[in-house]
């Protein structure tokens, strides 16, 4: 396989590195992925956080071949086929109480640009056409269109790209004096003070919604301080202010429940989900919204189109046939349960990495963590990336690198002996790498 050539330019990735030492994934079966030398490695990552059910998995592949069979696409503007309203019935009946209508996105990315519209078109609606403005935090990630990068909070992601939306952030949560915190951290009384402020400064006429990750993924698993959520759940109903939680990482089990809201008891107007909603088999994403958000759109004219927004792919028959299984594999082997009853053994095997060599943090939440390390002589990120090469080539798992943050979220099916050989062969290669 000649990985040399350019004709393939990978997202997110250092290209011409990869081209020197290429990473190549041929094969995928329950907690494993198998490498191009047809090496079993452990999947620490359930792929890009996406992958709950674990690979391949029969009852989806027959679902998906049944249904390209029968049909294989169809649209959803002013048409419709059954497998989309049966997967929505399904979806809605998982989601927290009032988050009874699903918008369908073929991503996270569009999830999020779909959330951010409804939530503005919803201001309009409603006679509150001012508020127009966005608040996001910062290390938020929320994905790569022009709305998600505007309310993102990641530099790197944003600053060739002269954003226009109006936007204002929130500060981050991290906060070092609570490294090693097992689960949630204490809370910092200043973290929300900040929103306050932000209200001040551009008044609370102005703005239409917040969005934050419940547990921040992307940024290396920042974990919501104690009573964080709910404060900023009662800050945005005092302000008359949207809140929208993006669970495209957390959603469907990631972190014990199905969605971070029942999680931490927290109910927001807008949920974004994609990834784990077909186990990342195939691309789809779903908007949760709130009855009263979606009656203020159902009114006028039967025959108006209520929202001017939707994808060729909205709905579509062989994502929703791979949601189904997916939700079916969920349900019947228990898995957010599982996820839920295994997350102390994770808890417990992360945090044992602790002494390894220049660990400077573990954080954790569900089957999320993160093991942070001091940066390498070589500058941010050097080290964790040697690190996630040893654990590659020698120590055959697979983990995530984002900066010095080492991030792991195994597929929901793992065994804590799976676990447990995932983080010993991880500190092997922490502790080997200089
Ligand atoms: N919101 C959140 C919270 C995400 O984590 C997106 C939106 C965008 O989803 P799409 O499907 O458009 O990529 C994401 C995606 C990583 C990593 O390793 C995380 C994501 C994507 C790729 C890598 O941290 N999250």
């Amino acid at each position: 396989m000649n990985t040399k050539t350019s004709a393939f330019w990978m997202p997110f990735t250092a290209n011409r590195k990869f081209a020197s030492q290429p990473k190549m994934i041929e094969g995928g079966e329950g907690m494993y992925y198998t490498t191009e030398d047809g090496r079993q490695i452990i999947d620490g990552t359930a792929g890009l956080w996406c992958c709950n059910a674990g690979h391949s998995r029969p009852e989806i592949v027959e679902a998906v071949s049944s249904q390209i069979k029968k049909l294989d696409y169809a649209p959803s503007f002013q048409l419709g086929h059954p497998k989309a309203f049966e997967l929505a019935e399904r979806l809605v009946a998982l989601s927290p109480a009032t988050l009874d209508h699903v918008f369908f996105t073929n991503s996270g990315s569009e999830s999020v640009d779909t959330a951010l519209k409804i939530a503005l078109a919803y201001q309009q609606l409603r006679g509150k056409g001012q508020k127009q403005r966005l608040i996001g935090r910062e290390k938020g990630y929320h994905g790569t269109g022009f709305g998600g990068i505007s309310v993102g909070g990641l530099g790197n992601n944003k600053r060739f790209f002269g954003t226009a939306l109006a936007t204002d952030h929130l500060p981050h949560t991290l906060n070092s004096e609570n490294a090693f915190s097992r689960g949630l951290p204490e809370a910092n009384k200043n973290q929300l003070a900040e929103l306050e402020a932000i209200v001040a400064l551009h008044d609370a006429s102005t703005i239409a919604a917040v969005i934050v990750e419940p547990v921040v993924g992307s940024a290396g698993v920042i974990v919501p301080p104690k009573g964080y959520l709910k404060k900023l759940r009662e800050l945005c109903t005092a302000h008359d202010i949207l809140l929208i939680f993006d669970e495209v990482i957390t959603a469907f089990g990631r972190i014990g429940s199905a969605f971070a809201a029942q999680e931490f008891e927290v109910l927001p107007d807008i949920i974004t989900t994609a990834k784990a909603l077909t186990s990342g088999v195939i691309p789809m994403g779903a908007v949760f919204v709130s009855d009263e958000i979606h009656e203020t759109f159902m009114k006028g004219p039967e025959n108006a189109i209520e929202l001017f927004h939707g994808y060729t792919y909205s709905g579509h028959p062989v994502a929703a046939a791979a949601a189904l299984a997916c939700l079916d594999i969920y349900e019947k082997e228990k898995l957010f349960e599982h996820s839920k009853a295994i997350s102390t053994h994770f808890e417990d095997a992360a945090h044992g990495l602790a002494n390894c060599a220049n660990v400077k943090d573990v954080r954790n939440y569900g089957l999320m963590a993160a093991i942070e390390l001091n940066s390498g002589p070589s500058g941010v990120g050097t080290r964790a990336f040697d690190v996630f090469n040893k654990c590659f080539f020698e120590k055959d798992i697979l983990v995530r690198v984002t900066g010095d943050v080492i991030a792991l979220s195994p597929p929901l099916i793992a065994s804590e002996q799976e676990i447990t050989q995932l983080f010993n062969r991880l500190a092997e290669a922490i502790n080997e790498t200089a």
